[in-house]
């Protein structure tokens, strides 16, 4: 019942030129729009560029991240309302690099979520634990509190739609990938506190693992119950690369 997404998170990368080219690459290989849904997320300057060639296409275009107010004094930030009106389906929120270099809470992401929902953007929720806590073994304290951060602000008809993504802050770029296995548990772990906010969105709440995801261990990692795609930084740059995680999620 819950339709594979993969998502591109093309972070700090792409200038308009490269941003056009990529984005028709993946355009004009017609990947099945029934048998997975899928996202690009270029950087706020291309935004309009890949809207551009995408006009017409299933493929989905968002954002990494937005402010949340909706307009006003606040130099070098972009509301909500306008990723709307840029054509933007989606938006990144939360994502460890944000948390991490830029220093957002999950107060803040809380914020940015409610800001979202007011500009009618669906968030993809980032969440995931770093090293240091998962060597302490509270891995699930700290997904569960991200998420609780939402979830506690939030009523089940608002909250439908929204799409997790579990990244381990540990795999992340770092070439390292957590186990097929070790993903399942947390997205398991995950779904039931999905499921205990409402049964509805537990069964219907699709969770992404992101975190080395390549075309090469694509399809073991989403072979896993409550693994319903990924959310792809590096090889989502590459094309041929990308569509080939999008095969493996179909
Ligand atoms: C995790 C992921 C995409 P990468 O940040 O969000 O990046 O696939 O490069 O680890």
């Amino acid at each position: 019942m819950r339709q594979p997404m993969v998502a591109g998170n093309w972070k700090m990368n792409a200038t308009r030129w490269e941003a056009e080219n990529l984005v028709r690459a993946i355009k004009e290989a017609e990947p099945d729009p029934s048998a997975v849904e899928i996202l690009v997320c270029p950087p706020f300057t291309a935004i309009d560029a890949v809207a551009r060639v995408l006009k017409g296409s299933p493929i989905r275009y968002g954002a990494q991240n937005l402010f949340w107010e909706k307009n006003g004094a606040y130099t070098g930030e972009i509301s909500g309302e306008m990723l709307r009106d840029l054509g933007c389906r989606y938006v990144i929120l939360g994502h460890s690099e944000r948390r991490q270099i830029f220093g957002e809470s999950d107060q803040d992401v809380a914020r940015k979520y409610a800001a979202a929902k007011r500009s009618g953007l669906i968030p993809v929720l980032c969440v995931g634990e770093t090293e240091e806590q998962r060597s302490q073994g509270i891995t699930e304290q700290v997904v569960s509190a991200q998420l609780q951060a939402i979830l506690q602000q939030t009523d089940a008809a608002t909250f439908h739609g929204t799409v997790i993504a579990y990244e381990p802050v540990w795999a992340i770029g770092t070439g390292l990938t957590a186990t097929p296995d070790q993903a399942q548990e947390v997205h398991a772990f995950l779904r039931a506190e999905l499921h205990a906010f409402d049964s509805g969105v537990g069964a219907s709440t699709r969770i992404l693992y992101g975190g080395s995801v390549k075309a090469e261990n694509a399809a073991e990692i989403f072979s896993r119950p409550d693994i319903d795609g990924g959310l792809i930084g590096g090889a989502s740059l590459k094309a041929e690369e990308f569509l080939r995680i999008c095969a493996a999620a179909a």
